[in-house]
Protein backbone atom coordinates (compact mmCIF):
# COMPACT_ATOMS: atom_id res chain seq x y z
CA UNK A 1 0.00 0.00 0.00
CA UNK A 2 1.65 3.08 -1.10
CA UNK A 3 -0.04 5.22 1.99
CA UNK A 4 1.09 8.98 3.53
CA UNK A 5 2.85 8.24 6.82
CA UNK A 6 0.82 5.08 8.25
CA UNK A 7 -2.37 5.78 8.27
CA UNK A 8 -2.95 1.79 8.64
CA UNK A 9 -5.42 -0.05 6.93
CA UNK A 10 -7.27 2.83 5.27
CA UNK A 11 -7.61 3.99 2.18
CA UNK A 12 -4.76 5.74 -0.05
CA UNK A 13 -4.08 8.84 0.81
CA UNK A 14 -0.62 9.97 -0.97
CA UNK A 15 -1.73 11.10 -4.13
CA UNK A 16 -5.37 12.64 -3.06
CA UNK A 17 -3.47 14.96 -0.23
CA UNK A 18 -2.49 17.33 -2.97
CA UNK A 19 0.11 18.99 -0.61
CA UNK A 20 3.19 19.94 -1.34
CA UNK A 21 5.86 20.46 1.76
CA UNK A 22 6.45 24.35 1.73
CA UNK A 23 9.57 26.09 2.10
CA UNK A 24 11.13 26.93 4.98
CA UNK A 25 12.27 30.42 3.27
CA UNK A 26 8.86 30.90 2.13
CA UNK A 27 7.64 34.82 2.88
CA UNK A 28 4.99 34.52 5.72
CA UNK A 29 2.42 36.59 4.15
CA UNK A 30 2.94 36.37 0.52
CA UNK A 31 0.79 32.97 0.36
CA UNK A 32 -2.81 34.25 0.88
CA UNK A 33 -3.96 35.93 -2.10
CA UNK A 34 -2.08 34.44 -4.76
CA UNK A 35 -0.46 31.30 -5.56
CA UNK A 36 -1.04 27.59 -4.77
CA UNK A 37 -2.04 26.57 -1.28
CA UNK A 38 -0.10 24.07 0.48
CA UNK A 39 -3.34 21.92 1.42
CA UNK A 40 -6.18 21.88 -0.47
CA UNK A 41 -9.69 19.94 1.35
CA UNK A 42 -12.01 19.49 -0.88
CA UNK A 43 -15.77 18.48 0.77
CA UNK A 44 -18.32 16.50 -1.53
CA UNK A 45 -20.05 13.44 -1.35
CA UNK A 46 -18.47 10.18 -2.55
CA UNK A 47 -18.81 6.25 -2.27
CA UNK A 48 -16.77 4.66 0.71
CA UNK A 49 -16.18 1.45 1.01
CA UNK A 50 -16.37 0.06 4.21
CA UNK A 51 -16.12 -3.42 3.59
CA UNK A 52 -16.25 -5.43 0.28
CA UNK A 53 -19.89 -4.92 -0.92
CA UNK A 54 -20.83 -2.29 1.86
CA UNK A 55 -20.47 0.95 0.37
CA UNK A 56 -22.17 4.00 1.28
CA UNK A 57 -22.28 7.55 0.22
CA UNK A 58 -21.56 10.28 2.35
CA UNK A 59 -19.48 13.48 2.92
CA UNK A 60 -15.85 13.10 2.60
CA UNK A 61 -12.59 15.41 2.10
CA UNK A 62 -10.90 14.75 -0.81
CA UNK A 63 -12.87 11.40 -1.83
CA UNK A 64 -11.65 9.18 1.05
CA UNK A 65 -12.69 8.56 4.64
CA UNK A 66 -10.96 9.35 6.94
CA UNK A 67 -9.74 12.79 5.49
CA UNK A 68 -6.07 12.95 4.63
CA UNK A 69 -3.11 12.97 7.63
CA UNK A 70 -2.08 16.26 7.38
CA UNK A 71 1.23 16.75 8.85
CA UNK A 72 2.10 20.13 9.65
CA UNK A 73 5.64 21.76 11.01
CA UNK A 74 4.54 23.55 14.83
CA UNK A 75 4.78 27.09 14.03
CA UNK A 76 5.29 26.73 10.74
CA UNK A 77 2.22 28.99 8.74
CA UNK A 78 0.31 26.65 6.54
CA UNK A 79 -2.00 28.20 3.59
CA UNK A 80 -5.18 25.78 2.83
CA UNK A 81 -7.81 25.92 0.06
CA UNK A 82 -11.04 24.66 1.22
CA UNK A 83 -13.79 23.80 -1.53
CA UNK A 84 -17.48 22.97 -1.20
CA UNK A 85 -19.07 20.78 -3.75
CA UNK A 86 -22.16 20.47 -1.88
CA UNK A 87 -25.02 21.92 -1.67
CA UNK A 88 -25.03 23.14 2.00
CA UNK A 89 -22.11 25.91 3.78
CA UNK A 90 -19.82 24.28 5.56
CA UNK A 91 -17.57 24.68 8.84
CA UNK A 92 -14.30 22.66 9.08
CA UNK A 93 -13.09 23.00 12.65
CA UNK A 94 -9.29 22.74 13.42
CA UNK A 95 -9.53 20.47 17.02
CA UNK A 96 -7.20 21.02 19.28
CA UNK A 97 -5.47 23.98 17.81
CA UNK A 98 -4.95 27.84 19.01
CA UNK A 99 -6.24 29.48 15.98
CA UNK A 100 -8.36 32.89 15.52
CA UNK A 101 -12.04 32.81 15.40
CA UNK A 102 -11.57 33.61 11.66
CA UNK A 103 -10.93 30.02 11.12
CA UNK A 104 -11.15 28.02 13.62
CA UNK A 105 -14.44 26.78 12.02
CA UNK A 106 -17.30 27.82 14.44
CA UNK A 107 -19.69 29.74 12.97
CA UNK A 108 -20.89 30.35 17.05
CA UNK A 109 -17.42 31.94 17.18
CA UNK A 110 -18.48 34.23 13.91
CA UNK A 111 -16.24 31.81 11.10
CA UNK A 112 -17.56 32.43 8.00
CA UNK A 113 -18.89 29.38 5.98
CA UNK A 114 -16.99 27.89 3.20
CA UNK A 115 -20.13 28.50 0.85
CA UNK A 116 -22.54 25.79 -0.92
CA UNK A 117 -20.76 25.26 -3.69
CA UNK A 118 -18.01 28.19 -3.05
CA UNK A 119 -14.63 27.89 -1.51
CA UNK A 120 -12.62 29.52 1.17
CA UNK A 121 -8.92 30.12 1.54
CA UNK A 122 -7.55 29.98 4.69
CA UNK A 123 -4.17 30.34 6.43
CA UNK A 124 -2.78 29.24 10.41
CA UNK A 125 0.25 29.07 12.30
CA UNK A 126 -0.28 25.25 13.47
CA UNK A 127 -0.04 24.61 17.10
CA UNK A 128 0.44 23.24 19.51
CA UNK A 129 2.12 20.02 18.70
CA UNK A 130 0.30 16.59 19.04
CA UNK A 131 -1.93 14.77 17.27
CA UNK A 132 -5.04 16.33 16.53
CA UNK A 133 -8.37 16.63 13.92
CA UNK A 134 -10.01 18.48 11.34
CA UNK A 135 -14.08 17.73 11.56
CA UNK A 136 -17.27 19.48 10.33
CA UNK A 137 -18.67 21.43 12.83
CA UNK A 138 -21.92 22.40 11.58
CA UNK A 139 -25.06 22.37 13.70
CA UNK A 140 -26.75 18.71 12.28
CA UNK A 141 -29.98 18.80 14.51
CA UNK A 142 -32.27 15.68 13.84
CA UNK A 143 -30.29 15.52 10.17
CA UNK A 144 -28.04 12.12 10.61
CA UNK A 145 -26.65 13.16 7.43
CA UNK A 146 -24.98 16.40 8.42
CA UNK A 147 -21.97 17.43 10.76
CA UNK A 148 -20.40 15.01 12.32
CA UNK A 149 -22.15 12.23 11.59
CA UNK A 150 -20.94 11.91 7.89
CA UNK A 151 -17.34 11.24 6.78
CA UNK A 152 -15.90 14.55 7.31
CA UNK A 153 -13.21 13.74 9.95
CA UNK A 154 -9.26 13.95 8.94
CA UNK A 155 -6.28 13.74 11.89
CA UNK A 156 -3.64 16.34 12.21
CA UNK A 157 -0.23 15.63 13.07
CA UNK A 158 1.95 18.57 14.05
CA UNK A 159 4.90 18.00 14.67
CA UNK A 160 7.26 18.78 17.13
CA UNK A 161 10.11 21.61 16.95
CA UNK A 162 12.25 18.92 18.61
CA UNK A 163 12.14 15.75 20.69
CA UNK A 164 10.90 12.93 18.35
CA UNK A 165 10.10 10.48 20.74
CA UNK A 166 11.57 7.02 21.20
CA UNK A 167 9.87 4.72 18.90
CA UNK A 168 10.21 2.70 15.87
CA UNK A 169 7.07 3.62 13.44
CA UNK A 170 3.79 5.64 13.85
CA UNK A 171 0.30 4.59 13.53
CA UNK A 172 -3.04 6.62 12.96
CA UNK A 173 -6.12 5.20 13.66
CA UNK A 174 -9.47 7.00 13.17
CA UNK A 175 -12.33 5.36 14.56
CA UNK A 176 -15.73 6.40 13.80
CA UNK A 177 -18.94 4.45 12.82
CA UNK A 178 -21.54 5.00 9.93
CA UNK A 179 -25.07 3.95 9.44
CA UNK A 180 -26.68 6.24 12.01
CA UNK A 181 -30.39 5.50 13.22
CA UNK A 182 -32.07 7.32 15.95
CA UNK A 183 -33.87 4.86 18.67
CA UNK A 184 -35.93 5.27 21.89
CA UNK A 185 -33.03 3.18 23.46
CA UNK A 186 -32.15 3.00 27.10
CA UNK A 187 -29.04 4.45 28.79
CA UNK A 188 -25.95 2.80 28.20
CA UNK A 189 -24.27 1.18 30.94
CA UNK A 190 -20.66 2.83 31.04
CA UNK A 191 -18.95 1.70 34.23
CA UNK A 192 -15.25 2.68 33.35
CA UNK A 193 -15.04 6.04 34.69
CA UNK A 194 -13.09 6.40 38.21
CA UNK A 195 -12.90 7.41 40.81
CA UNK A 196 -17.17 6.19 40.82
CA UNK A 197 -18.09 8.50 43.25
CA UNK A 198 -21.48 10.58 42.15
CA UNK A 199 -22.94 13.82 44.16
CA UNK A 200 -26.11 13.01 45.81
CA UNK A 201 -27.77 16.01 45.28
CA UNK A 202 -26.90 15.97 41.48
CA UNK A 203 -28.65 12.55 41.46
CA UNK A 204 -31.37 13.37 43.38
CA UNK A 205 -32.21 16.42 40.93
CA UNK A 206 -31.49 14.36 37.40
CA UNK A 207 -33.74 11.59 38.89
CA UNK A 208 -36.48 13.40 40.08
CA UNK A 209 -36.47 15.39 36.52
CA UNK A 210 -36.75 11.67 34.88
CA UNK A 211 -39.08 10.30 36.91
CA UNK A 212 -41.80 13.63 36.24
CA UNK A 213 -41.07 13.32 32.56
CA UNK A 214 -41.84 10.17 32.72
CA UNK A 215 -45.23 10.56 34.92
CA UNK A 216 -46.60 12.82 32.20
CA UNK A 217 -46.42 9.85 29.55
CA UNK A 218 -42.80 11.36 27.76
CA UNK A 219 -40.61 9.04 26.13
CA UNK A 220 -37.51 9.15 26.23
CA UNK A 221 -35.30 10.98 24.06
CA UNK A 222 -33.87 9.97 20.92
CA UNK A 223 -30.54 8.47 21.08
CA UNK A 224 -28.10 7.40 17.82
CA UNK A 225 -27.34 3.81 17.03
CA UNK A 226 -25.40 2.80 14.24
CA UNK A 227 -25.10 0.03 11.65
CA UNK A 228 -21.20 0.03 10.78
CA UNK A 229 -18.22 0.42 13.00
CA UNK A 230 -14.66 0.84 11.36
CA UNK A 231 -10.80 1.95 12.26
CA UNK A 232 -9.64 4.38 9.33
CA UNK A 233 -12.93 3.67 7.22
CA UNK A 234 -12.69 -0.08 7.39
CA UNK A 235 -14.97 -2.70 8.50
CA UNK A 236 -12.89 -5.32 11.56
CA UNK A 237 -11.17 -7.57 8.62
CA UNK A 238 -11.45 -5.86 5.72
CA UNK A 239 -8.54 -3.68 5.43
CA UNK A 240 -4.90 -4.24 5.50
CA UNK A 241 -3.68 -5.59 8.97
CA UNK A 242 -1.06 -3.61 10.91
CA UNK A 243 1.96 -5.47 10.28
CA UNK A 244 4.46 -5.71 13.23
CA UNK A 245 7.97 -7.02 14.07
CA UNK A 246 8.37 -8.62 17.40
CA UNK A 247 10.26 -6.05 19.31
CA UNK A 248 8.97 -3.17 17.50
CA UNK A 249 7.80 0.19 19.56
CA UNK A 250 4.96 1.26 17.57
CA UNK A 251 3.45 5.07 18.54
CA UNK A 252 0.08 4.36 18.31
CA UNK A 253 -2.02 7.60 17.77
CA UNK A 254 -5.37 6.72 18.36
CA UNK A 255 -8.79 9.85 17.56
CA UNK A 256 -12.08 8.99 18.77
CA UNK A 257 -13.58 10.12 15.28
CA UNK A 258 -17.42 9.33 16.41
CA UNK A 259 -20.40 11.95 16.38
CA UNK A 260 -21.55 10.49 19.78
CA UNK A 261 -19.98 7.51 21.06
CA UNK A 262 -17.68 6.90 23.56
CA UNK A 263 -14.80 3.71 22.17
CA UNK A 264 -12.74 1.90 23.90
CA UNK A 265 -9.46 0.06 22.32
CA UNK A 266 -7.50 -3.49 23.81
CA UNK A 267 -4.70 -5.47 21.59
CA UNK A 268 -4.82 -9.15 23.39
CA UNK A 269 -1.46 -9.90 25.02
CA UNK A 270 -0.03 -6.25 24.87
CA UNK A 271 -0.08 -3.12 27.07
CA UNK A 272 -0.82 0.67 26.26
CA UNK A 273 2.28 2.76 27.32
CA UNK A 274 0.23 6.80 27.36
CA UNK A 275 2.31 9.48 26.60
CA UNK A 276 0.01 12.13 25.27
CA UNK A 277 -3.67 13.13 26.08
CA UNK A 278 -5.16 14.99 23.20
CA UNK A 279 -1.95 15.75 21.85
CA UNK A 280 -0.15 16.68 24.64
CA UNK A 281 2.63 14.74 26.66
CA UNK A 282 1.55 14.08 29.81
CA UNK A 283 4.19 14.47 33.21
CA UNK A 284 5.17 10.75 32.91
CA UNK A 285 4.26 7.47 30.67
CA UNK A 286 1.55 5.26 32.17
CA UNK A 287 0.93 2.13 31.21
CA UNK A 288 -2.55 0.73 30.65
CA UNK A 289 -4.33 -2.05 29.92
CA UNK A 290 -6.54 -0.50 27.26
CA UNK A 291 -7.71 2.78 26.43
CA UNK A 292 -11.09 4.46 26.72
CA UNK A 293 -11.86 7.53 24.14
CA UNK A 294 -14.92 9.83 24.55
CA UNK A 295 -15.88 11.48 21.34
CA UNK A 296 -13.15 13.54 19.79
CA UNK A 297 -10.62 12.37 22.43
CA UNK A 298 -7.11 11.48 21.22
CA UNK A 299 -4.20 9.23 22.74
CA UNK A 300 -0.86 8.52 21.88
CA UNK A 301 0.43 5.89 23.23
CA UNK A 302 3.17 3.31 22.87
CA UNK A 303 2.98 -0.69 22.37
CA UNK A 304 6.04 -2.85 22.65
CA UNK A 305 5.17 -5.88 19.92
CA UNK A 306 6.26 -8.74 22.31
CA UNK A 307 3.44 -11.27 22.03
CA UNK A 308 4.09 -13.01 18.29
CA UNK A 309 0.39 -13.81 17.35
CA UNK A 310 -2.25 -12.40 15.12
CA UNK A 311 -4.44 -10.44 16.71
CA UNK A 312 -7.43 -8.25 17.14
CA UNK A 313 -7.19 -5.16 18.23
CA UNK A 314 -10.24 -3.77 19.01
CA UNK A 315 -13.31 -2.02 21.17
CA UNK A 316 -13.97 -4.01 24.47
CA UNK A 317 -17.53 -4.00 23.52
CA UNK A 318 -17.87 -7.18 21.76
CA UNK A 319 -21.22 -6.22 19.51
CA UNK A 320 -19.81 -2.94 18.33
CA UNK A 321 -16.34 -5.06 17.43
CA UNK A 322 -18.09 -7.73 15.72
CA UNK A 323 -20.01 -5.03 13.59
CA UNK A 324 -16.23 -3.58 12.54
CA UNK A 325 -14.89 -1.70 15.40
CA UNK A 326 -11.15 -3.17 15.08
CA UNK A 327 -7.86 -3.76 13.08
CA UNK A 328 -5.99 -6.76 12.60
CA UNK A 329 -2.37 -6.78 14.07
CA UNK A 330 -0.27 -9.25 12.29
CA UNK A 331 3.58 -10.32 13.28
CA UNK A 332 5.92 -11.15 10.69
CA UNK A 333 5.59 -14.69 10.01
CA UNK A 334 2.64 -15.93 11.83
CA UNK A 335 -0.20 -17.48 10.31
CA UNK A 336 -3.99 -17.96 11.30
CA UNK A 337 -7.32 -15.94 12.29
CA UNK A 338 -7.21 -13.02 14.67
CA UNK A 339 -7.81 -13.70 18.19
CA UNK A 340 -9.27 -11.68 20.20
CA UNK A 341 -9.04 -12.01 24.18
CA UNK A 342 -10.78 -9.85 26.88
CA UNK A 343 -8.99 -7.96 29.39
CA UNK A 344 -10.00 -7.45 32.55
CA UNK A 345 -11.82 -4.73 33.37
CA UNK A 346 -9.95 -1.52 34.41
CA UNK A 347 -10.76 1.61 36.02
CA UNK A 348 -9.92 4.38 33.67
CA UNK A 349 -9.06 7.32 36.04
CA UNK A 350 -7.88 10.94 34.35
CA UNK A 351 -5.33 11.36 37.55
CA UNK A 352 -3.68 8.30 36.94
CA UNK A 353 -2.04 10.42 34.03
CA UNK A 354 -1.41 13.52 36.09
CA UNK A 355 0.85 14.32 38.99
CA UNK A 356 -1.33 13.27 42.41
CA UNK A 357 -2.19 15.83 45.04
CA UNK A 358 -0.02 18.46 43.35
CA UNK A 359 -1.19 21.97 44.19
CA UNK A 360 -2.10 24.10 41.08
CA UNK A 361 -2.03 28.07 41.28
CA UNK A 362 -5.18 29.49 42.24
CA UNK A 363 -7.71 30.68 40.05
CA UNK A 364 -8.53 34.08 39.21
CA UNK A 365 -12.20 33.30 39.06
CA UNK A 366 -14.37 30.11 39.39
CA UNK A 367 -17.05 29.49 36.93
CA UNK A 368 -19.70 27.04 38.08
CA UNK A 369 -21.49 25.15 35.56
CA UNK A 370 -24.71 22.48 35.78
CA UNK A 371 -25.87 20.57 33.18
CA UNK A 372 -28.89 18.92 33.12
CA UNK A 373 -30.93 17.17 30.44
CA UNK A 374 -34.64 17.90 29.67
CA UNK A 375 -36.10 14.59 28.73
CA UNK A 376 -37.55 14.45 24.92
CA UNK A 377 -38.27 18.21 25.49
CA UNK A 378 -37.66 19.00 21.74
CA UNK A 379 -39.33 17.22 19.19
CA UNK A 380 -38.63 14.03 21.24
CA UNK A 381 -35.17 14.84 21.29
CA UNK A 382 -33.62 15.73 24.69
CA UNK A 383 -32.87 19.54 25.99
CA UNK A 384 -29.51 20.01 27.17
CA UNK A 385 -28.60 23.11 29.41
CA UNK A 386 -26.05 24.66 31.12
CA UNK A 387 -27.06 26.38 34.57
CA UNK A 388 -30.55 26.01 33.17
CA UNK A 389 -30.26 27.82 29.25
CA UNK A 390 -30.26 25.62 26.04
CA UNK A 391 -27.69 27.58 23.69
CA UNK A 392 -30.05 29.67 20.67
CA UNK A 393 -28.41 29.63 17.60
CA UNK A 394 -30.54 32.39 16.77
CA UNK A 395 -29.31 34.49 19.80
CA UNK A 396 -25.76 33.86 19.93
CA UNK A 397 -25.77 35.81 23.70
CA UNK A 398 -22.15 34.84 25.66
CA UNK A 399 -22.45 33.03 29.08
CA UNK A 400 -19.19 33.75 30.24
CA UNK A 401 -16.72 36.95 30.23
CA UNK A 402 -13.23 36.31 30.09
CA UNK A 403 -10.06 38.57 30.18
CA UNK A 404 -7.08 38.29 28.94
CA UNK A 405 -4.25 36.93 30.90
CA UNK A 406 -6.71 35.37 33.83
CA UNK A 407 -6.27 31.93 34.92
CA UNK A 408 -10.26 30.59 35.34
CA UNK A 409 -11.11 27.32 36.75
CA UNK A 410 -14.63 25.82 35.31
CA UNK A 411 -16.37 23.39 38.05
CA UNK A 412 -18.60 21.52 36.11
CA UNK A 413 -21.31 19.74 37.57
CA UNK A 414 -23.17 16.60 35.57
CA UNK A 415 -26.94 16.56 37.15
CA UNK A 416 -27.60 13.57 33.99
CA UNK A 417 -26.64 10.15 33.72
CA UNK A 418 -24.77 10.53 30.69
CA UNK A 419 -21.12 10.96 30.71
CA UNK A 420 -20.15 14.05 28.68
CA UNK A 421 -17.17 14.95 26.54
CA UNK A 422 -16.67 18.40 27.36
CA UNK A 423 -14.59 20.30 24.79
CA UNK A 424 -13.01 23.76 24.92
CA UNK A 425 -11.93 25.46 21.23
CA UNK A 426 -8.91 27.58 20.77
CA UNK A 427 -7.22 26.60 24.24
CA UNK A 428 -5.72 23.73 26.59
CA UNK A 429 -6.95 23.25 29.86
CA UNK A 430 -5.72 21.38 32.75
CA UNK A 431 -7.52 18.60 34.56
CA UNK A 432 -7.37 19.92 38.66
CA UNK A 433 -10.04 17.56 40.26
CA UNK A 434 -11.52 14.06 38.69
CA UNK A 435 -14.75 13.16 40.90
CA UNK A 436 -13.08 14.81 43.66
CA UNK A 437 -9.79 13.65 43.19
CA UNK A 438 -7.33 16.61 42.93
CA UNK A 439 -4.59 16.13 40.21
CA UNK A 440 -2.51 18.17 38.29
CA UNK A 441 -0.61 18.39 34.67
CA UNK A 442 -2.50 17.22 32.42
CA UNK A 443 -3.10 19.08 29.63
CA UNK A 444 -6.38 18.25 27.25
CA UNK A 445 -9.03 20.04 25.27
CA UNK A 446 -12.02 17.73 25.85
CA UNK A 447 -12.77 15.37 29.06
CA UNK A 448 -15.21 13.21 30.01
CA UNK A 449 -17.84 14.06 32.78
CA UNK A 450 -19.42 10.95 34.35
CA UNK A 451 -22.97 10.72 35.28
CA UNK A 452 -23.82 12.36 38.28
CA UNK A 453 -20.19 13.36 38.43
CA UNK A 454 -17.92 16.78 39.20
CA UNK A 455 -15.04 17.55 37.16
CA UNK A 456 -12.84 21.04 37.52
CA UNK A 457 -10.73 22.34 35.06
CA UNK A 458 -8.16 25.40 34.65
CA UNK A 459 -7.41 27.64 31.35
CA UNK A 460 -5.85 30.68 31.05
CA UNK A 461 -7.37 33.00 28.96
CA UNK A 462 -4.72 33.28 26.18
CA UNK A 463 -6.19 33.36 22.86
CA UNK A 464 -8.73 35.93 22.27
CA UNK A 465 -11.66 36.00 20.70
CA UNK A 466 -15.23 34.28 21.02
CA UNK A 467 -14.72 30.65 22.23
CA UNK A 468 -16.94 27.51 21.90
CA UNK A 469 -17.25 25.55 25.23
CA UNK A 470 -19.84 22.68 24.65
CA UNK A 471 -20.29 19.07 25.13
CA UNK A 472 -18.53 17.38 21.75
CA UNK A 473 -21.26 14.92 21.52
CA UNK A 474 -22.89 15.69 18.80
CA UNK A 475 -26.67 15.01 19.84
CA UNK A 476 -26.10 16.83 22.84
CA UNK A 477 -24.20 19.83 21.03
CA UNK A 478 -27.24 20.66 18.89
CA UNK A 479 -29.73 20.27 21.37
CA UNK A 480 -28.52 23.43 23.80
CA UNK A 481 -25.29 21.81 25.47
CA UNK A 482 -22.95 24.68 24.34
CA UNK A 483 -22.00 28.24 25.93
CA UNK A 484 -19.62 31.06 24.82
CA UNK A 485 -16.56 32.73 26.48
CA UNK A 486 -15.83 36.28 25.28
CA UNK A 487 -12.99 38.31 26.27
CA UNK A 488 -13.75 42.02 27.42
CU1 LIG B 1 -23.04 15.57 26.25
Amino acid sequence: MNAVGALAGGSLLAHTVGCKQPAASQPKEAALESGPADYTLTIAVKPVELAPNRILSTATYNGQFPGPLLRFQEGRPVTIDIHNQTDTPEQLHWHGQFVSTDVDGAAEEGTPFIPARGSRRIRFVPRPAGYNFYHSHVHAGPNLSSGQYTGLVGPVYIEPKNNRGDYDREVFLVLKEFEPTLSRGGDMDMNFLSPVATVKDLKDSGESAMQASIAKGMPHGFEVGYGSFTINGRMLGSGEPIRVKPGERVLFHVLNGSATEIRSLALPGHNFTVVALDGNPIPKPVTVPGLWLGTAERISALVEMNHPGIWTMGDMANDDREHGMGIVIEYAGEKGKPRWIAPKPFPWNYALFGNSGAAVPQPDQVFDMTFAKQNAAEGGFNRWTINGVAFSHDQMQPMFRVSQGKRYRVRMRNASDDIHPIHLHRHSFELTRVAGQPTSGVMKDVVMVGGYQEMEIDFVADNPGLTLFHCHQQLHMDFGFMALFEYV
